[in-house]
């Protein structure tokens, strides 16, 4: 790989030297890395009196080379939306939310947080971190620090809404559950898509801007592309070939594919075969799934399925890649694991073409062991799951994590370790998980509760203490997630577009004050936080004779580190110590901020590499191909060869709009309308079978609650399939998101109860579940009637103007 030293682009333009200077300005342009979604989009945004006025893609951006999508060209109006919280609030003695200044936010976090940290029982506070953690520097450097401090088993992310399946697999195959491959979308010759629309989600776990161009270019260049999915999906329309399975049979399919490579003996693992174990036991495990064994499951003919595993077997190069729609089902961490399988059965894993593990700039630098060359790995310690249990109904963790629908539970089941206190970063679990309405009445029971989220909504309304982050504009920017998921290795950082406004507080400080306040030294400055980890991490490597930094004096490198904050040089630390690193001059023409400032558009990195078995971390120093935990939920899903899907029978599947992101971008004018609405999708048979008109509404009934919302219909979803959009249902009271509370939509989630989930990663079934559907009158509202709760109508308006007035606007609210 062209590591370092091979700047992408030379910096010559104005906005070039502007931001190469970091030098904010209230007028002209400037670069800003888009944290809107996983693609990663290189910005160049106009700045007009101290206001973002134009977003759109820098074509001069190393990865993303001028892509940009609606929800990037709106980036100005997201971050002026005048909804937004700029000062902290605190629930006062009547109740009520007030803003109030950072210093009495934080008196209030520690005098509300100590009385529960003073009992000594660390599982008494809870963490939930949401999705947007992971497009920010503040919340891919703090919670780790925040959650050492609590030491609480109570942890909680958006992941088990989402990829724990992934990680889970990932961790039994590869000992590492961050070493995830990713589809080798450029050079591929063949593309198999399970359960995600790139088109409209723009990717994820796979960082690929422009995903739409290059599914094109694909076709373009002669390869083929294959994409299962109940739904016709603007991606299936690019397709060779779409296949529309049965929500939740993806694992059936895949295994029977497995089976078909093993019965036809197409398995051709090649230079990979010294790196594998476990093939025999594959093979043994899927005889029976045979495609004919399926079919009825699945409601893929045994033909097609066997069509699907020759292309794969006979294509130059394949990868295979799922998502979402693979992720969130019954059978999750097996259809992941399948994923992988697949791949290294045909040869495909770790190869050009195929599925790569990227090497980000900022991760821990490659060490081998055995041979020179580092043909052989060193064994690792291997992933463990369910080394402890959540109190209430048991569950495993996972990745030292507790399902999402655990939490409710274990916030209202009297005992030890009952969660008494919970903090939000960036997570609005009230839309985003199953059954809000018993979280809601949960989170009224707590003894106290801190949010930082920039937005007053559906989780946040129920906190004693929002602190709201600068905006986007404000903040740096640096991929620290995403560089480990990228279709090409590359490095890209972007300084604050501007200067933070009046009372504003950076991400960053807010997490290191939020970090003290547990420490039980409120007072202190929030760059100690910083220096402390510097001082350990830069200590670790010293003493690593792996490391660049070995035999170094950990206080000479520490003031070695350039940059403006904490951030900045805790930035340049791992950008030194890590793969592509100067190693604080060992290696000099290499990087460093300094460096990476120099490049503002970026620097390439190279394509993917191999990287087997560098990055294995299994006890074997092998892929473990066949890991117990998952040679046993097998069993589990022979059980679904039988008994599937009746004529009658209706499950439901989400889906994604361009213009929207989870629950919190319906209040952006520019992004509401058009296609994005939150509508039932349902097939031309089905409808006419339950008596359901285009434009009419129909009630849906799950296990966890009823919703109305209007028909859709249209043969883009398959039969026996309806779509509903989650992240909506903005028509509580005591919220601040006037544009969506004036278009509500309804809460999906609350169709679910939380008993559904993937048993080995806790993650929720949020697709492929059953409901029922029928006609109804009026207009589309949720079951839910607002509880008797501490916080549902004891909201004051935060700035005057707001939330009584959204939530009167707002039809069918509680
Ligand atoms: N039915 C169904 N449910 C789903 C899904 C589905 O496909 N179907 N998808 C699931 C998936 S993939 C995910 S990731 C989860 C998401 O679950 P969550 O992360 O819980 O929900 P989001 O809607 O992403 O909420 C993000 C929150 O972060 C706040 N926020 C935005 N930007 C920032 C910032 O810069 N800093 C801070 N501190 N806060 C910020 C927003 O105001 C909002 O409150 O939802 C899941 N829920
Ligand atoms: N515009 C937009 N972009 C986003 C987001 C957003 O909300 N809006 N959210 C971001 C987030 S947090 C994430 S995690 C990613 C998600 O990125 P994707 O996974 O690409 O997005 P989804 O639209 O959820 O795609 C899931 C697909 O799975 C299909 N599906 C459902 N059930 C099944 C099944 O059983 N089998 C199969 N084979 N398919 C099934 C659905 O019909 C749907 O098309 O998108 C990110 N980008
Ligand atoms: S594709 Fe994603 S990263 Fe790119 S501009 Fe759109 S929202 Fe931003
Ligand atoms: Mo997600």
């Amino acid at each position: 790989m062209t590591a370092t030293g091979t700047p992408g682009t030379s910096g010559t333009s104005a906005e070039t030297a502007r931001a190469a200077a970091g030098t904010p300005a209230e007028s002209g342009t400037a670069l800003r890395i888009c944290p809107l979604c996983e693609a990663t989009c290189g910005l160049a945004v106009t700045v007009e009196d101290g206001r973002i006025t134009k977003a759109r893609g820098d074509r001069d951006d190393v990865f993303s080379r001028g892509f940009v999508c609606p929800k990037g060209a709106s980036f100005g109006e997201l971050d002026a939306d005048p909804d937004r919280l700029t000062r902290p609030l605190v629930r006062d003695a009547d109740g009520r939310l007030r803003e109030t200044g950072w210093d009495e936010a934080f008196a209030a976090v520690a005098a509300g947080l100590g009385p529960v940290l003073a009992d000594g029982d660390a599982d008494a506070v809870a963490v939930y971190l949401g999705n947007p953690n992971v497009h920010t520097m503040a919340g891919a450097l703090y919670p780790p620090q925040l959650l050492a401090a609590l030491r609480t088993r109570n942890f909680y992310t958006a992941s088990t809404l989402d990829q724990m399946p992934k990680h889970v697999a990932c961790g039994l195959l590869y000992g590492d559950p961050q070493a995830i491959p990713v589809p080798d979308v450029d050079r591929t010759d063949h593309l198999l898509i399970l359960g995600a629309n790139p088109v409209e989600s723009n990717g994820s776990l796979a960082t690929v801007p422009d995903f739409p161009g290059r599914l094109k270019r694909l076709r373009r260049r002669g390869g083929t592309l294959t994409v299962v999915d109940p739904r016709r999906t603007r991606t299936a329309r690019l397709a060779d070939r779409h296949v529309a399975i049965r929500p939740g049979s993806d694992a059936l399919l895949l295994t029977a594919m497995v089976a078909v490579l093993f019965e036809e003996g197409l398995t051709c693992t090649g230079g990979l075969a010294p790196h594998l174990s476990g093939v025999a036991e594959v093979r043994e495990l899927a005889r029976e799934f045979t495609p004919e064994a399926v079919e009825d499951a699945c409601d893929v003919p045994a033909a097609d399925i066997r069509a699907l595993a020759r292309e794969l077997a006979a294509a130059p190069s394949a990868a295979v890649y799922g998502r979402v729609g693979s992720s969130t089902v019954e059978f999750g961490t097996l259809t992941n694991w399948l994923v992988d399988v697949l791949s290294a059965l045909t040869g495909n894993l770790d190869r050009p073409g195929g599925s790569m593990f990227p090497l980000s700039a900022t991760a821990r630098a490659p060490r081998t062991g055995g041979t020179a060359d580092g043909a052989t790995a060193v064994p690792g310690k291997g992933f463990a799951l369910g080394r402890w249990h959540s109190r209430v109904s048991g569950h495993p963790e996972a990745k030292s994590e507790l399902p999402v629908v655990a939490l409710a539970e274990e916030i209202t089941t009297p005992g030890e370790g009952r969660v008494r206190a919970l903090l939000t970063l960036a997570g609005n679990p009230v839309l985003s998980a199953p059954d809000g309405e018993r979280l809601e009445k949960a989170l009224g029971a707590l003894d106290f509760m801190v949010s930082l989220d920039p937005y007053l909504n559906e989780t946040t309304r129920h906190a004693d203490v929002v602190l709201p982050p600068a905006r986007p504009s404000r903040s740096p920017h640096f991929d620290f997630a995403f560089n480990a998921l990228p279709v090409r290795n590359q490095v890209r950082y972007t300084r604050p577009v501007l200067p933070p406004g009046p009372g504003e507080r950076s991400e960053a400080e807010i997490m290191a004050r939020l970090l003290l306040c547990l420490a039980g030294t409120p007072g202190a400055p929030a760059h100690t936080v910083d220096d402390a980890v510097i001082a350990r991490a830069l200590g670790r490597a010293a003493a690593d004779p792996h490391s660049p930094a070995h035999g170094r004096e950990p206080e000479e490198l520490a003031r070695r580190l350039t940059g403006r904050d904490g951030v900045e040089r805790r930035l340049d630390m791992m950008l030194r110590l890590g793969p592509y690193g100067d190693g604080f001059g060992a290696r000099p023409d290499r990087l460093s901020l300094e460096k990476l400032l120099a490049h503002p558009h970026g620097i390439d990195l190279g394509p993917l590499a191999p990287r087997l078995p560098e990055v294995l971390r299994t006890r074997s120093g092998t892929v473990e191909l066949c890991p117990e935990p998952v040679r046993r939920d097998v069993r589990r899903l022979r059980t679904a060869l039988h008994g599937r899907g009746t004529a009658e029978s209706l499950v439901l599947v989400g889906r994604r709009h361009l213009r929207s992101n989870n629950s919190w971008m319906h209040n952006v004018p520019a992004l509401r309308g058009g296609s994005n609405r939150c509508t039932l999708q349902v097939h031309p048979g089905d409808a006419a079978r339950l008596g359901l008109a285009d434009g009419a509404h129909a009630r849906v009934t799950g296990d966890g609650g009823e919703v109305t919302a209007p028909v859709e219909v249209t043969d883009a979803v398959r039969a026996g399939v309806v779509s509903l959009p989650h992240g909506w249902g903005h028509d509580r009271p005591g919220t601040r998101m006037r544009v969506a509370a004036a278009e509500p939509g309804v809460n999906v989630n609350q169709l679910l109860d939380g008993t559904l989930l993937d048993p080995l990663s806790g993650t929720a079934v949020l697709n492929g579940f059953p409901v029922r559907v029928t006609p109804a009158a009026g207009t589309p509202s949720g079951s839910g009637q607002e509880s008797a709760h501490k916080s549902a109508s004891a909201h004051e308006s935060p700035s005057g103007a707001g939330a009584e007035t959204a939530s009167a606007a707002a039809p069918g609210a509680g």
